[in-house]
């Protein structure tokens, strides 16, 4: 199959300038949808054709087709389901037939789509047969069912305006004005390279050795629109990339910003990938170890085999029109100082070969320990070092959670003070107390309310370790699920420390502190916790600490010597 491009433009969904300003004042009076990020970049890619044949969010018939058999109704090749998902109160006050307004998150009109369809799904099936497993472990299968609403709108899109980016907007670059990059340029043969990773040296020499064998010029083409929850950012990643871009022959190697939101759907993905390169006018598409691949599944195996994407992507390779340069594992070895693909080493017996995985990446830059230099640039890890230090310069939040009266405060007062004592980070205490006199001041105690209240200090306690401050927090927090929410909110930006603050109910009643247990009992306050509202006590904190007979002296060190455990901390 010798590939070479036809670079021809391909078909927008975009109206005219004029009919565009036209259309925008027209949609303006229709019923709005707010797109959710994701959505945003499909619509984004729908429009500028980089989903070519797709004409709008599909209809339920191909979806159907799509999730069962990666086609559409009409037969051509799609293997990922590309909807419209709202919520039920929102599909029920639209007419089949009608056109809606699609607007940004500041309330722009992107375009307008007819609805012609609207069905609830069965996210389950969904979930199987696109993602391979019905298991929430999978971060495109926990979207589907605890972000995505619950039903779906199908039915084509005009378009009205690209949605607007304003980070590296000159590295960014439509199907067709990559096209005609590539025309000018007389490129053609264009090996792509997808990428939602910082550029190591064994992808570069994967790069030039996919470049060589297909006799072709060389498209990086990272993903910045959605990648896999915990990836580096892609601001930190596109610096990374421009870092390593000339040391690529200027002449042959393009860089490109491609605003896709991946489901780390591993083979489907691949040929999806595959799909969308060629509409950039690719000819060839790069499949290495694993492409796209979601990690662990909640049984702890790898959801796809590691080269199943590769024999996906081969047996639909002449029907996408691109071609497979398949890799291997790369990985270094020292005596010949190069990199070479594992499975081509006969001599595996008399030679070093070394490797770092991405686990052992991340620990050597939260340990601030070495990272050589065959297996990176310095120029990346640098970029990679700023974003995230090591770990004993990041932010954290401690989390104190009991009973009214149990030592939250005094013992979360006295970790403030040792920590400002230690200096180097600045540190916030949330004090329950404290945020309802301000941050929640309207606020009661219903669990509605204490929800509220909570995320609030979640929220506040996010911004504080995102921007590498150390935040104390000390409500009663009573129920575990928000404490959760809490967590998986802060855990984005460092680490959440929970310390269960255990004093017996008994206790707390007996000390009374400040007479509101009588209150209490008396049924003077309601919803009091411990009384008469509930308290789930903590399964899994990171500490627990006993306050009856114990010094807050030592409750606080107990903290500290935890955090220190954790490399939060350390002596410098
Ligand atoms: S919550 O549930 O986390 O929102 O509660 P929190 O904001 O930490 O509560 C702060 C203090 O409010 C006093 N208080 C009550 N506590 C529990 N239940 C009821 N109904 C109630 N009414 C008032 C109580 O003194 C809490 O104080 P401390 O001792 O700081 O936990």
């Amino acid at each position: 199959m010798p590939m070479s491009s036809n670079l021809a433009p391909i078909p927008e969904l975009y109206v005219s300038y004029d009919s565009a300003q036209k259309l925008k004042v027209e949609a303006a009076e229709l019923t709005s949808h707010d797109l959710t990020p994701r959505q945003i970049c499909d619509l984004e890619l729908l429009m500028n054709g980089g989903f070519n044949p797709l004409k709008g969010f599909l209809s339920e018939e191909d979806y159907n087709g799509v999730v069962e058999n990666m086609r559409l109704a009409d037969g051509q090749l799609w293997p990922m389901p590309i909807t419209l998902d709202v919520s039920e109160d929102f599909a029920a006050s639209i007419e089949i037939g009608q056109d809606i307004a699609l607007r940004d998150q500041e309330g722009v009109i992107l375009g307008t789509m007819t609805v012609t369809d609207r069905w609830e799904p069965n996210k389950s099936r969904e979930a199987e047969m696109v993602f391979g497993a019905d298991d929430d472990a999978h971060p495109a299968v926990n979207y589907l069912h605890n972000t995505a609403g619950k039903i779906y709108l199908g039915g084509p899109v005009t378009g009205i305006q690209q949605p607007v980016h304003y980070d590296f907007r000159a590295r960014r670059d439509t199907p067709n004005e990559l096209r005609a990059y590539f025309r000018k340029l007389g490129w053609r043969k264009v090996v792509a390279f997808q990428t939602r990773n910082p550029l190591h040296r064994a992808h570069q020499e994967l790069t030039f050795r996919a470049a060589r064998e297909a006799q072709a010029n060389l498209l990086i083409h990272p993903v910045v629109g959605m990648t896999k929850p915990g990836d580096v950012d892609h601001f930190t990643r596109v610096r990374c990339y421009e870092a390593v871009l000339d040391k690529y022959p200027a002449a042959t190697t393009s860089m490109s910003l491609l605003n896709l939101a991946m489901r780390m759907a591993g083979p489907r993905e691949a040929v999806w990938h595959g799909i969308i390169r060629k509409n950039h006018g690719c000819t060839h598409f790069i499949v290495g170890r694993d492409h796209a691949g979601p990690g662990k599944n909640s049984a702890g195996e790898d959801f796809y085999g590691p080269y199943d994407a590769q024999d996906l992507f081969r047996a639909h390779q002449e029907e996408i029109g691109i071609e497979m340069v398949d890799f291997k594992h790369m990985v270094y070895v020292q005596e010949r100082a190069q990199y070479e693909p594992n499975d081509e080493i006969e001599d595996k017996d008399n030679v070093t070969i070394l490797n770092i995985s991405g686990t052992e990446l991340r620990r050597r830059l939260s340990e601030g320990l070495e990272i050589p230099e065959w297996f990176s640039f310095p120029e990346v890890v640098a970029e990679l070092r700023k974003t995230k230090p090591p770990r004993a310069q990041q932010g954290f939040t401690v989390f104190f959670t009991g009973f009214s009266g149990s030592g939250k405060s005094t013992i979360a007062n006295a970790l403030m003070v040792k920590l400002m004592e230690m200096g180097g980070r600045p540190v916030t205490l949330l004090d329950g107390d404290i945020v309802r006199k301000n941050l929640s001041s309207e606020l009661g105690f219903s669990k509605e309310h204490r929800d509220l209240n909570i995320k609030r200090i979640g929220y506040v306690a996010s911004e504080i370790t995102k921007n590498g401050g150390i935040a104390i927090c000390a409500p009663i927090a009573p129920y575990a699920a928000t404490r959760r929410h809490v967590r998986e909110e802060i855990e984005q930006f460092g680490a959440f420390v929970e310390v269960h603050v255990a004093t017996s109910i008994e206790e707390c009643e007996r000390r009374d502190r400040k007479g509101l247990y009588k209150l209490a009992r008396e049924g003077k306050i309601k919803e009091f916790t411990g009384i008469s509202d509930p308290y789930d006590v903590p399964q899994n904190p990171e500490l627990s600490v006993e306050t009856e007979n114990v010094e807050v002296d030592n409750c606080a060190h107990q903290v500290l010597l935890k955090l220190e455990s954790m490399g939060l901390i350390n002596g410098n």
